[in-house]
């Protein structure tokens, strides 16, 4: 394979409802979308899932956009390779962070080598699963019985784990409120997004006791020491993302017991061979893996979904359906879910929905093409 152009788009989209998590809040995504051109004529699209700002990793569409103009498409313009795990280490060698910005053009060289083999991205890269356990993530509601609401139609709507987005203070009895209406067996869990530090150790020890699958990062983005000593008070398991960057950082987390849960966004590690990588790992050493969701477009779902049907993803993903985000989404067909499963598209090659050129172009605010 040898990409000869890329296209760069942003686009915006605007949410159903305001995403707020402890972090930060958002209406409208602005997303970076590419288009990569094989030079035997075959192309395909990919999505860069950076946020409007830095409150999730340092990273920001605008960021992206720079880097990707600046270091990581003129490492790939032009070049052959013969196979896409080539473009990872490529990308690693002298040239620190810009994790989402790399692996936007590495899962790219991912999906058109699919493509180009006339194989399904899912099956391409060794996925096993024909559909995905589908879970929703809550963003912070105004009150508890507002959340409890949202959780009981989630349920409703087939969703096989809602994850509730916390902090301190929308925390205890938020979570107390919607176990009490909806009952044990309820697939719960939280995602704190770095909202708490020790000195939180008597709400989070509150939380222990309401049965959750896992807390989600509950400290510091890139920490890994500190959530070893949390997790030696908690019985829930924590799950890390923000701070599993790296394939190191998921031994670290292993080696010094800081979660026992990972979620893996092949944009936060770097694209789909670090994730695999990590995938891997954890598989070898008990730990289950779920894929996490960057409120992206029906382009960034499709290699969830494939990077979701690999063995060892084993809990529900935040993979929900493109109705949960979007009036309209930017694919045909929409991603959707029956009795909370989404199917992994294993009918034709590549990324198996097809991409709506024309809406694009209509909601496309800035483009630019590179070349060798
Ligand atoms: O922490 O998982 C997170 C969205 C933006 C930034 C961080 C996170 C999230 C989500 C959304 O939880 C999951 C989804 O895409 O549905
Ligand atoms: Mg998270």
């Amino acid at each position: 394979m040898r990409v000869d152009r890329i296209t760069l788009r942003e686009i915006r989209l605007e949410l159903k409802e305001p995403f707020r998590i402890s972090s930060g809040v958002v209406r409208e995504r602005r997303i970076m979308l590419l288009e990569l051109f094989d030079s035997s004529g075959a192309s395909v699209w990919s999505e860069c899932v950076a946020g409007e700002a830095p409150n999730y990793s340092s990273e920001t569409i605008d960021t992206a956009w720079i880097v990707v103009t600046q270091f990581v498409a003129p490492r790939v313009l032009g070049k052959s390779f013969a196979h896409p795990g080539e473009l990872h280490e490529l990308l690693e060698r002298d040239f620190r962070g810009h994790n989402m910005a790399k692996a936007a053009v590495e899962m790219g060289m991912w999906a058109l080598a699919a493509t180009m083999a006339g194989e399904p991205l899912a099956r391409f890269i060794g996925g096993t699963r024909t559909e995905i356990a589908t879970g929703i993530s809550l963003g912070i509601q105004a009150s508890p019985a507002a959340l409890v609401e949202k959780v009981r139609a989630s349920l409703e709507a087939g969703y096989r784990k809602v994850k509730i987005k916390i902090e301190p203070g929308h925390d205890v009895e938020w979570i107390g409120a919607v176990r009490a209406a909806l009952g044990a067996d309820a697939h719960l869990m939280a995602d704190a997004n770095n909202a708490y530090t020790l000195d939180d150790i008597d709400r989070l020890v509150a939380l222990d006791g309401f049965g959750l699958m896992m807390i989600e990062q509950p400290l510091a983005h890139d920490d890994i020491v500190r959530h070893a000593e949390l997790q030696k008070k908690l019985r829930t398991p924590i799950c890390l993302d923000e701070s599993i960057t790296s394939l190191d950082k998921a031994q670290d987390m292993v080696t010094l017991g800081s979660g026992r849960i990972v979620n893996i966004k092949a944009g936060r590690v770097g694209g789909y061979t670090p994730s695999i990588a990590i995938h891997d790992f954890c598989q070898a050493h008990s730990v289950p893996v779920w894929c996490g969701g960057m409120l992206e477009s029906g382009v960034g779902r499709a290699y969830n979904v494939a990077i979701a049907s690999l063995p060892n993803f084993t809990l529900p993903g935040d993979v929900s359906p493109s109705a949960r985000y979007w009036a309209r989404d930017i694919v045909s067909p929409e991603w959707t879910m029956d009795r909370g499963m989404v199917r992994v598209p294993l009918d034709r090659p590549g990324l198996g929905v097809d991409v709506d050129a024309e809406r694009i172009a209509s909601i496309t605010v800035r483009t630019a093409e590179l070349r060798p």
